[in-house]
């Protein structure tokens, strides 16, 4: 595929809220206009004479907690639920809410932080590679790269991340409870042809630290979400990684899982996106946990296939939900 036409900067300056045309040396080129023109203390008024406009502590709750519980109560019956807000999940949520601003998505991450491993690229290292054709997501979402020919570098993972995140939570259709983990799976007995058992029908859900501590308090029960589709994007096996497919095991809905095998970065990122599918009716898996379920390889320091399993995780949401 041929490189990237427009320059780095030119990539940049189409990311500008305000772009304007400027002479420079008898060519015409963009220059940014967002951002600061002048010292916000010009509109803000003397630092001196500074104050606040007036407050009380109980309209400050009042603020936070009538609108989550608004949320609670409105995302209690939702269309889909994407559970992890990884590189993939997040990118199958921005998917979702731009394909189909008619669904009501909701996310559930068990960080405080949601973005998962895709903070840094890899051993701590900030820039993060992906590997064509996932530089089409990038200029989907507006993140500037560096086009180094077959892939592409994003100059830190935070930018990517923070970016899709930023995008996804300003969407009216998606609403994102973090310190929030899927403790279990709604199931119904299965109709589908074949498919004994049962299919997935919500999540059930605990603040996360509730989660951590079942072992030293006594029960601290669950909240539910229904959901006729669940996408579960929660990473490969860890303390937290893995969860949907790993309860598939234990609820015997899964023989086993064949677990996630060594790095070999080419199989391992073609393997993901085209293997990213509904598992059981109703429960789509996405990212590195479908290595889990598969035994594909890792891919190791290269984001691209969790992008694109996240857009292909969404597509797939999108035809279960309207069958
Ligand atoms: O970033 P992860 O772990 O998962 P993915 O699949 O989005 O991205 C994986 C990617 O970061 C890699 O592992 C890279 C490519 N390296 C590969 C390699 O070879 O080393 O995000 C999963 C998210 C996290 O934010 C977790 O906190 C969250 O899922 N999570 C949960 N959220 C709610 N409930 C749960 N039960 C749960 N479990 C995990």
């Amino acid at each position: 595929m041929a490189p990237s036409a427009i320059s780095p900067a030119q990539q940049h300056a189409q990311l500008a809220v305000g772009v304007k045309k400027v002479k420079d040396a008898g060519a015409t080129v963009e220059e940014r206009t967002d951002g600061l023109t002048k010292p916000l203390s010009e509109m803000l008024g003397s630092w001196d004479d500074f104050t606040f406009a007036p407050i009380r502590e109980s309209t400050v709750s009042r603020a936070m907690t009538r609108r989550y519980f608004a949320d609670l109560d409105a995302h209690a019956e939702t269309d889909i639920v994407i559970v992890g807000a990884g590189s993939c999940g997040l990118s199958a949520a921005y998917t979702l809410g731009t394909l189909r601003p008619d669904l009501k998505i909701t996310i559930i991450e068990a960080g405080v932080a949601p973005g998962g491993g895709a903070w840094l690229g890899g051993q701590l290292f900030s820039a993060m590679v992906m590997r064509k054709p996932a530089d089409v997501f990038l200029r989907e979402i507006g993140v500037p790269f560096d086009d180094e020919g077959d892939y592409v570098v994003v100059k830190h993972a935070a930018l990517f991340t923070s970016t899709v995140l930023s995008r996804v939570l300003a969407m009216d259709n998606v609403k994102m409870f973090n310190a929030t983990t899927v403790e279990d799976l709604i199931t119904r007995p299965s109709d589908e042809e074949g498919a004994a058992g049962v299919r997935i029908a919500g999540v059930v859900t605990n603040w996360t630290l509730v989660s951590m501590h079942h072992d030293d308090q006594s029960c601290m029960d669950p909240n539910t979400i229904n959901a006729p589709v669940i996408i579960s994007t929660t990473g490969h096996d860890g303390p937290f990684g893995a969860f949907s497919v790993k309860r598939l095991v234990s609820m015997k809905r899964l023989e086993q899982l064949e677990g996630m095998r060594g790095l070999d970065m080419q199989r391992a990122e073609d393997a993901i996106v085209k293997n990213t599918r509904e598992i059981v009716p109703g429960l789509i898996v996405g990212g590195m946990e479908l290595s889990e379920i598969d035994g594909a390889n890792r891919m190791g320091p290269t984001f691209g296939a969790m992008a694109l399993s996240g857009v292909k995780a969404a597509e797939e949401a999108i035809r279960v939900f309207d069958l």
